[in-house]
């Protein structure tokens, strides 16, 4: 090979690979729907920075999540495998769930920091407790954790002080499990949080991290899980009041500020051309929290369905200088995530099945996405039945439908709890592109002898992913122990009032 040749294939290897892993900050929302954002068409949310990260990167339009609720979708975003395979299902962890996401599984966290990344987590876990900590981000390859183990409404209300201070919860919570508390690492370091200062926190312990990791000239990967804009709805001082969308508004423009603040502290330390940013979200919005809840747009039902509402999700991805901004209508998924920053790192991937794909070429060449398929699975995964749904193409097929507590309220009653979980045979049959609110019924009058050959291929699409599927034993079911519920003065009496830890942070 001459010298020219061998320069040509260290060059394009680079374009793909580079020599010089990406710091990341991957940023995932709780809760907030595909219509909430400014950039996605809503007309009175504030959310300045992720619009202008959305100005300045990639914006997709067809990016979905694994789970209609929490805990299975975070173990998908980690594990870049449904979460059928790690057993996070059907529903989510409680404070005393005795299960968690497997150790034996493979984290986002865990592919970086093997290959020499600093890791840290904030915010929301909802992947387990255990007993003394055992299914902490702490044990799953993040080296830094501050956050809460569980969502903000699986505790009393009571602990939940809003901004000023005399504000009411709206709706109710777990008001029979223990204050929430917030570690850092495995130790409780207040219980119960106070959310009215928890946000500026998790900011300062982001810019502590960043600041930490290039001092030591690591690469660093930032888990950022807020609980915005989950139920019930919080926010700061500094937000409280400022957003002409009421509560829901003020908790959205609190997590904006936060992604200004990061991007603001990447530039600042000027690595704005080796940093990737990745925002996205759990699942689709609770509409039962009426106009406390976040929406969907125009997309059908919400949270806890297989409806588009349920699982398609607003999703940027920014990195100045190396992602062309625009806006992609690719088919992508959290699932896709691990898979896309092992590349981009040049870490080694385990030999476990993953049911993601590397995007590297969709974000940085503009390519086509290697996916053409999605697979919906509802809250409560039945072995038995299988996906709910399938996309492949344009084309999606619901073989069950249900509605669902979570996407109650709004007007269509496909979405209520009422509407009660319907096989289909043949499917419901939708084009996303001409009828993304799944509307029109295909099929509604027999099958169209132009459709036939579609039909079919999504029927072996179907038994193809399904004989594929493995199924762990699952976590969620492995029941409770009130014992494992997280207490500051673990020897205390009575539980859970005497686990009553208050901080003041800015001892912090
Ligand atoms: S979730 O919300 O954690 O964002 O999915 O806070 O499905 O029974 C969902 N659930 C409490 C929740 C319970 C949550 C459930
Ligand atoms: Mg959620």
């Amino acid at each position: 090979m001459t010298p020219w040749i061998i320069f040509t294939i260290g060059f394009l290897l680079c374009a793909v690979v580079s020599a010089d892993p990406p710091n990341i900050i991957l940023i995932f929302a709780d809760d907030l729907g595909y219509g909430d954002l400014g950039c996605y068409g809503h007309p009175s949310s504030l959310t300045p920075n992720l619009d202008r990260m959305a100005a300045n990167g990639l914006r997709f339009t067809d990016f979905y999540t694994t789970g209609a609720v929490c805990s299975p979708s975070r173990a998908s975003l980690l594990t870049g495998r449904f979460q059928t395979r790690s057993g996070v299902y059907p529903g989510v962890f409680y404070p005393s769930s005795i299960g968690g996401l497997p150790l034996a599984e493979i984290t986002i966290a865990e592919v970086l920091q093997s290959h020499g990344y600093a890791t840290a987590m904030a915010g929301k876990w909802h992947l387990g407790l255990g007993l003394n900590g055992l299914f902490l981000p702490t044990r799953q390859g993040f080296q830094h954790f501050l956050g809460v183990p569980y969502s903000h409404d699986q505790g009393p209300c009571r602990s939940l002080i809003c901004f000023p201070p005399s504000t009411p919860c709206y709706g109710t919570c777990d008001i029979g499990e223990t204050l929430l508390p917030v570690f850092i690492d495995e130790m409780i370091l207040q219980q119960p949080v106070n959310f009215t200062e928890l946000v500026p926190v998790y900011d300062k312990f982001n810019e502590a991290f960043i600041h930490n990791s290039v001092l030591k000239k690591k690469p660093f990967f930032l888990y950022y899980a807020s609980h915005h804009t989950h139920y019930p709805q919080f926010a700061s001082a500094q937000y409280t009041g400022r957003s002409p969308r009421g509560k829901y508004g003020d908790a959205l423009l609190e997590l904006d500020g936060t992604v200004g603040k990061l991007i603001q502290t990447v530039w600042d330390l000027g690595i704005q051309n080796n940093t990737l940013f990745i925002f996205t979200s759990d699942n689709g919005p609770e509409t039962m929290r009426k106009e406390r809840g976040g929406t969907s747009g125009l997309l059908k039902c919400g949270k806890s369905t297989t409806y588009e509402g349920g699982l398609r999700e607003p999703a940027m991805m920014y990195w100045e200088g190396k992602i062309k901004p625009g806006v992609t209508s690719e088919l992508a998924s959290t699932l896709d995530i691990l898979p896309t920053l092992a590349a981009l790192a040049g870490a080694p991937l385990s030999n476990v099945t993953l049911d993601g794909y590397d995007l590297t070429k969709l974000i940085l060449n503009g390519d086509k996405s290697p996916r053409n398929t999605f697979y919906y699975y509802p809250p409560s995964i039945d072995q038995n039945r299988g996906i709910n749904a399938l996309r492949l193409g344009k084309y999606k097929a619901h073989f069950y439908t249900q509605g669902a507590f979570h996407s109650e309220t709004t007007p269509d009653p496909d979405c209520h709890v009422t509407a009660p979980l319907t096989e289909h045979n043949p499917p419901l049959l939708f084009d996303l592109e001409t009828d993304p609110a799944e509307n029109y019924n295909l099929l509604k009058s027999g099958i169209p002898k132009e459709l036939e050959p579609i039909l079919t291929q999504i029927l072996n699409e179907r038994d193809h992913f399904q004989e594929g599927m493995t199924y762990a034993e699952s976590e969620t079911n492995k029941g409770k122990d009130p014992s494992l519920r997280p207490c500051c003065n673990p020897d205390c009496t009575p539980k859970p009032s005497c686990c009553h830890c208050p901080v003041d942070y800015v001892m912090l």
